[in-house]
């Protein structure tokens, strides 16, 4: 509108958006089943009229109706915030159903428009980008097990409104066996109107990871993209994520993940400029971190894709054909977890890239936990994450392997996944560590590690739980020898570290005995910096790490005394530095 150059143009301009708003009002009556059929009626009749006059005057514009301002419960991609308190018993029992079965506030999503609007949140530098003439058509490839409708919806007709008709092929959702009555009845109503929506189902419950595998063989667009069913893509989202599979065909390109708020569904923006990429740690659990600064000096503008070692996993475009040569996802991995570093590594490992795009938004709700079942008796993500180790990642799967105390389960038969590798001829993973991930943490170069094992009570471990943002407390507990949370390093700069964490003492008041605590490592050694020596696990400050004689649970900072069988510790030495 204020682009047109003249005041007529712009006049013009106007009342062309008008006849939108009403066509969509008219579509939006035709669509609302509580109205009387006769006035429905008419509503299609006239929206149909409407339409043709805008298809005649710009054909492009009827695309446009997403940038017209809504309003009403979230649009704009506001939060919606109810009391509970205010509701009646019975919908006080839907709104906590909805947080029990879906892990996220059903209540509220079902509350807001299944085509709500979003703000732009894009940088205004993303507006002037050029792209790519020749961009791939796309398949989407929408999976779900047990999903909310609203939430399942909402993803999709973001997909449909949001998405340049010409890129967009097709819509693939595969409903992963599903129990909720709702994803049988009415899934298939709601889709009708979509025209380029298509619904697979898998016959059994197979796991996100075939289940995507089943959307990938039916798709025929050029290129893939996948997202989770409670996603919302914002203005302009498509083309970035297109745009270096065009320049490389051997690019997957992942989008800035906003987050959808679990609890009022407010979808916040990130400035560009705090974009984080992916990372892994040795648990083989995915992680962010900061772009380094090599990678910020290598991009010219701040518009243009960052290397990224991983990805988050669920939300990614690549070139159909690429991913196929690439053999796709392991089969053999079940339920969810592992296939994101899987495909992380392998890209990079046999001649691809991984890419995040800076002007691509799309939202997704994160969950606290998983609201799904899940297989007892089996640990689905050991499984996949050995199935990987053993194929990608050389001798640097023993770090792994480590902290699950090589207890490796039956993870079935992963010499198919050997031989794709091979014929591939792709590169080792002490190359992929040195060129794409030189940050990456190497617990090779570290003197001990595993569990640190009391010598006064020789059942006892050092132990302390990984709690994001929380710099809790180190405590003892029973040795369980599980690795996980009772599995230390002492690296070279003296740091006693799991992964990102370290054990920290602050010695303020010297006098008391003092509580060790687990932070974020920051390799300035100060208050990380320890000594194993004669036993003796000693602080910077001369202090040394007891466990208390009556409390089997309380590990606390005391003077060193060489004949105190409590502040002796044994720890495994680390014999062979190689790798
Ligand atoms: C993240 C990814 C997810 C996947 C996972 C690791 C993002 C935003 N999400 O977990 O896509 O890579 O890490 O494996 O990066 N689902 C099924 N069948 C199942 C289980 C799940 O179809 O048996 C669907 C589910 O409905 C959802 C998707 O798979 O659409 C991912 O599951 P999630 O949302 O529980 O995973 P999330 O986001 O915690
Ligand atoms: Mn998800």
């Amino acid at each position: 509108k204020e682009q047109a150059p003249s005041l007529v143009d712009r006049i013009a301009a106007r009342s062309l958006i008008d006849r939108i708003r009403n066509a969509l009002k008219f579509k939006q009556q035709h669509a609302d089943h509580d109205h009387p059929v006769e006035e429905r009626f008419k509503a299609r009749e006239q929206a149909r009229k409407m339409n043709a006059q805008i298809q005649v005057v710009a054909p492009e514009l009827e695309h446009d109706h997403k940038h017209l301002n809504k309003t009403g419960p979230g649009e704009m991609g506001n939060a919606v915030r109810i009391k509970k308190e205010d509701l009646s018993p019975e919908e006080r029992k839907k709104y906590d159903e909805g947080w029990k079965n879906n892990a996220f506030n059903q209540y509220i999503s079902d509350i807001i428009s299944v085509r709500r609007s979003l703000a732009d949140v894009r940088d205004p530098e993303c507006k002037k980008v050029e792209f790519h003439p020749n961009l791939p058509d796309t398949t989407v490839i929408i999976i779900f097990h047990n999903e909310a409708r609203s939430t399942l919806l909402r993803t999709i007709w973001s997909v449909i409104d949001r998405s340049s008709p010409k890129l967009l092929k097709e819509v693939i959702i595969v409903d992963d066996f599903s129990d909720r009555e709702y994803l049988h009845k009415m899934l298939e109503d709601d889709i009708a109107p979509m025209k380029k929506v298509k619904l697979l189902r898998t016959q059994k419950r197979e796991g996100l990871i075939r289940a995507r595998l089943k959307g990938a063989y039916a798709a025929t667009g050029q290129a893939l993209v996948f997202l989770d069913s409670h996603c919302e893509c914002a203005e302009g989202w498509l083309e970035p994520l297109l745009d270096p599979i065009a320049r490389n065909p051997k690019a997957s390109v992942v989008p800035l993940i906003e987050i959808i708020d679990d609890s009022t569904f407010e979808f916040r923006g990130t400035p560009i400029q705090n974009i984080q990429v992916g990372g892994f740690d040795w648990n083989l659990i995915f992680n962010w971190h900061m772009t380094p600064a090599h990678e910020m000096k290598r991009r010219k503008n701040k518009t243009d894709p960052i290397r990224s070692p991983t990805m988050a996993g669920g939300l990614f475009a690549i070139d159909r054909a690429w991913f196929e040569e690439l053999g796709m996802y392991d089969p053999g991995m079940d339920i969810w977890g592992g296939e994101n570093l899987e495909l992380s590594f392998k890209l990079w490992q046999c001649g691809g890239e991984l890419l995040c795009a800076p002007c691509s938004h799309v939202g997704h709700v994160f969950r606290k936990r998983s609201p799904y079942s899940w297989p007892k008796n089996t640990n689905v993500i050991k499984k996949n994450s050995v199935r990987l180790a053993e194929v990608w990642l050389d001798d640097y799967k023993n770090y792994y392997y480590e902290r699950i105390n090589f207890a490796l389960g039956d993870y079935g038969d992963v010499s198919d996944r050997k031989q794709l590798r091979e014929r591939l001829q792709c590169k080792s993973f002490k190359w992929y560590i040195d060129n794409i991930f030189p940050e990456q943490f190497i617990p090779g170069e570290s003197l001990y590690y595993g569990e640190v094992r009391n010598q006064g009570k020789a059942t006892i471990c050092l132990d302390s739980q990984e709690v994001e943002h929380s710099d809790k407390a180190v405590i003892a507990y029973p040795c369980h020898g599980q690795g996980g949370n009772q599995f230390f390093l002492l690296t070279k700069i003296g740091e006693i570290r799991r992964e990102e964490k370290c054990l920290d003492y602050i010695s303020t008041k010297l006098k008391e005995p003092g509580q060790v605590r687990s932070m974020l490592c920051h390799s300035q050694r100060g208050n990380q910096m320890w000594f194993y020596e004669h036993e003796m696990i000693r602080h910077a400050t001369g202090y040394c790490m007891e466990l208390s004689a009556t409390q089997d649970r309380d590990v606390f900072m005391a003077p060193c005394n060489p004949l105190n069988k409590y502040q002796r510790w044994s720890w495994k030495q680390r014999i062979n530095n190689s790798t």
